[in-house]
């Protein structure tokens, strides 16, 4: 048995994206208990919450919302088909479809998606999409009718996944013998870099190093080949994958990597522990610094309603005194209630940040995207502030 090691805990939190509809209906709040592997040196989640819960037909998060993000996945399916010419891809967790829809008119493109909402728009876009989770049943489907795919494909969603080992088996009985699977997942190296506490919440089950995903990988017959870094979600990693020996060229970007790691520390439970008390005087100062923003009679609101300022709202102990209420441009979280709170979303129009003093970005990783679009905004003396990778007025 590997030893398992408490990193932090938090004790009752709602479910990030289970946006409240009435501030008078309290959601159901789950502790949040991160550990540390000794064994693979994984940092993950020790409590589950059922998937049912996290992923289900009312899922909020649309990730067509960020220019940034359409351009990144644009990018992505470009490139990876010129690398790899893909007779048959598959994505893992399609949501939107902003990576799936640019295969459309190149090859055969299937996808896997549990929430129904999103499913279904692939599906009428004419991708073929399984409204299920990724598990043996839909493995054996897929495998009946569409056969083994060249290029698996799966962003941000390999980290929700509560059964690591049987998925990374399926992706393995899925793939033909020289077929890629490539992963993006935030960089835990940058979350302790940047201090970004607030990716911590119940649908991140793994928080991946390039270190503890080849552990975890190498127990499923695969290994990383090639290692891309991407700024996206707060520095990412894309992980090239195939089945052991099949890619024996392993990329210099891989030793590179695991260097950047190992001297870092995040192989070491002391050294990562020791940054969660960083993240801790964060939270700390984030509370100070709105609660002097406010008693200057500041009108402070939050902008982006992502599941990480749900977060930094929870951990850091905030309500509506501090921040007003949070603007979005996505529809389906527009009029609720960031959980057990009540802060409301407000519509995101040209008019929104009227007579606002503060924005406290919640989307800090669009944070260019949206300093470029709120020109006016800051121009007029309105100001950003944010907590990555410290506390500042920008
Ligand atoms: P964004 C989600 O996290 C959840 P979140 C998930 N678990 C995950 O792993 C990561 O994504 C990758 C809004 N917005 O992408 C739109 C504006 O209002 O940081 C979104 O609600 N105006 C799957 O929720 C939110 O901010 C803007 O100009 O932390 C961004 O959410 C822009 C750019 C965004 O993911």
């Amino acid at each position: 048995m590997s030893e398992i090691k408490t990193l932090i805990k938090f004790d009752n939190l709602p479910i990030a994206n289970n946006l409240s509809e009435d501030m008078n209906i309290k959601n159901p709040e789950f502790d949040l208990h991160i550990v540390f592997d000794e064994e693979t040196k994984l940092v993950q989640l020790h409590n589950n919450v059922k998937p049912e819960f996290l992923f289900n037909d009312t899922y909020v998060y649309d990730s067509s919302q960020s220019k940034t993000m359409v351009n990144h996945f644009k990018e992505a399916a470009i490139n990876l088909y010129d690398r790899f010419k893909p007779n048959k891809v598959l994505e893992i967790g399609s949501n939107s479809g902003i990576f799936v829809n640019n295969f459309i008119d190149l090859t055969d493109v299937i996808a896997v998606e549990p929430c129904g909402n999103f499913a279904d728009l692939t599906n009428n876009m004419n991708i073929k999409t399984y409204p299920k989770y990724w598990n043996k049943d839909v493995v054996e489907t897929i495998l009946k009718e569409d056969g083994k795919q060249d290029l698996i494909f799966s962003a941000n969603t390999i980290s929700h996944v509560q059964n690591l080992e049987e998925c990374l088996e399926l992706i393995s009985k899925c793939l033909t013998k020289k077929g890629v699977f490539v992963i993006e997942a935030p960089s835990f190296l940058e979350v302790l870099k940047n201090n970004t506490f607030d990716q911590f919440y119940h649908e991140h089950q793994s928080y991946f190093s390039y270190i503890s995903l080849s552990n975890v990988l190498s127990k499923a017959g695969l290994e990383i080949f090639d290692v891309e870094f991407y700024p996206v979600h707060g520095g990412s990693y894309r992980y090239y994958i195939g089945k052991n020996k099949e890619y024996n060229k392993v990329s210099i970007n891989c030793e590179k990597v695991l260097k950047s790691e190992l001297s870092y520390g995040v192989d070491s439970y002391e050294k990562v522990k020791d940054r969660m008390d960083i993240m801790k005087r964060n939270m700390i100062e984030i509370k100070n610094k709105l609660e002097n923003l406010t008693s200057e009679g500041n009108i402070v609101i939050g902008y982006g309603a992502t599941a990480k300022l749900i977060q930094v709202v929870h951990m850091c102990g905030l309500n509506e005194n501090l921040i007003k209420y949070v603007v979005d441009t996505t529809l389906d979280k527009q009029g609720r209630y960031i959980p057990n709170t009540n802060i409301q979303i407000r519509k995101y129009d040209n008019n929104c940040l009227n007579g606002v003093d503060y924005c406290f970005l919640g989307a800090w990783n669009y944070k260019d995207e949206i300093l470029k679009k709120e020109k006016q905004f800051t121009k007029d003396g309105g100001k950003f502030m944010t907590h990555v990778p410290e506390v500042s007025i920008i």
